[in-house]
């Protein structure tokens, strides 16, 4: 096949992407000019975050999930975020067995991660990697993340759609689902209906929706100085207004409840296009992405100052542990050099 990388990515070819891909995990470098080609073509693409404790069935019902949109005719792009699982396959490669039935179909396309990139945090690479599928002409990209330190909340800002995974058999308060992410959900899914407790479950998240939806409720209007223009801009991504996430209970294992699912999330794409909502989570993403990009690129001009001037990053380091450097004397001076 002839043409540059980028030609070949936006033409859909496999090959191309894959190869993308590596690159950008090897020589992040080179491979920027490509994503800056492929850039100007992205932003028409679903795209759906799915984030859950691990083992709540995120993979299975993702590989339903897979299922149910090439049956519509939507093509699916999907990156498994997995910073938990082994190196050395674990489920990872549980993962490429699962939805292997898919690997044949040239309307999808699965990258799985086992780690969460050498900068750490999703929002850098996996971002990137959303980018890439986009352009390649994927309709639909699902991103899988464990619910464990700040991926789900980072998924937020990346995705259209974030759906909550819950199982039964959680105990009472439903210890899976931490504050942060009751706020980022738009659609809860209450997998393993199968198994016991799922009625209670699905109560218990009705009532955490309840109080949050007091919580949020707007004050009864005894003030004088109520401003009727609404929340400002900073609370738009905090609480949708008009959206209340709905609980479909699945089993992903026989495919139990898929219908609902796919309901429920395309009844919040068609509510976050009527509502203006899509645009601002777009920006939203867009200020994310911007703002690693720079911390990125600004802290790799502060560690070079620092190491040609000041010694290596190591040697400054013990330094500091030593008590014989000053951390916040140092970090103001660099600052202040690279900033005259
Ligand atoms: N009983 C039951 N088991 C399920 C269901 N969904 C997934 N599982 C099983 O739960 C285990 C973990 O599933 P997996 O999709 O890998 O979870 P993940 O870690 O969240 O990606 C696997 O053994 C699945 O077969 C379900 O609805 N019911
Ligand atoms: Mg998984």
């Amino acid at each position: 096949m002839t043409g540059t990388l980028a030609e070949r990515i936006l033409g859909g070819d496999v090959r191309a992407t894959a190869r993308l891909m590596r690159d950008l995990d090897d020589r992040y470098g080179e491979s920027e000019a490509t994503l800056r080609t492929l850039f100007p073509r992205t932003g028409r693409a679903w795209v759906i975050g799915i984030t859950g404790s691990p083992g709540a069935g995120k993979s299975t019902l993702t590989d339903q999930l897979i299922g149910y949109h090439r049956r519509a005719g939507r093509t699916v792009g999907v990156i498994a975020v997995d910073p938990t699982s082994p190196f050395s396959g674990g489920a990872i490669l549980g993962d490429r067995i699962r939805m292997q039935d898919h690997a044949t179909d040239p309307g999808v396309f699965i990258r799985s991660l086992a780690t969460r990139g050498n900068l750490g945090g999703l929002s850098r690479s996996t971002s990137d990697l959303v980018w890439v599928l986009d352009a390649m002409g994927k309709d639909v990209i699902l991103v899988e993340t464990v619910g464990v330190g700040q991926d789900e909340i980072e998924i937020a800002s990346l995705a259209h759609t974030v759906v909550v995974v819950a199982v039964p058999g959680m105990g009472d308060d439903v210890q899976a689902i931490k504050a942060g992410v009751l706020e980022i959900a738009d659609v809860f899914c209450v997998n393993k209906a199968d198994r016991e407790g799922a009625d209670r479950t699905i109560r218990d998240l009705q009532g955490m929706l309840e109080v949050r939806r007091i919580i949020q409720a707007p004050p009864m209007d005894h003030d004088q100085h109520h401003h009727p223009s609404g929340p400002g801009p900073e609370a738009a991504n905090q609480s949708d207004p008009g959206w209340e996430p709905p609980i479909v209970r699945t089993v992903a294992v026989t495919g139990e409840g898929m219908p609902d699912l796919g309901e429920a999330l395309h009844r919040h794409l068609t509510w976050l296009e009527a509502s203006g909502q899509k645009r601002v989570r777009e920006v939203a993403r867009a200020r994310a992405g911007f703002i690693a990009l720079l911390r990125e690129r600004l802290l790799a001009g502060a560690l070079s100052r620092l190491e040609s001037e000041l010694g290596r990053l190591d040697a400054v380091a013990a330094r500091i542990a030593s008590r014989e450097a000053d951390p916040y004397a140092l970090a103001a001076e660099l600052a202040a050099r690279l900033h005259p």
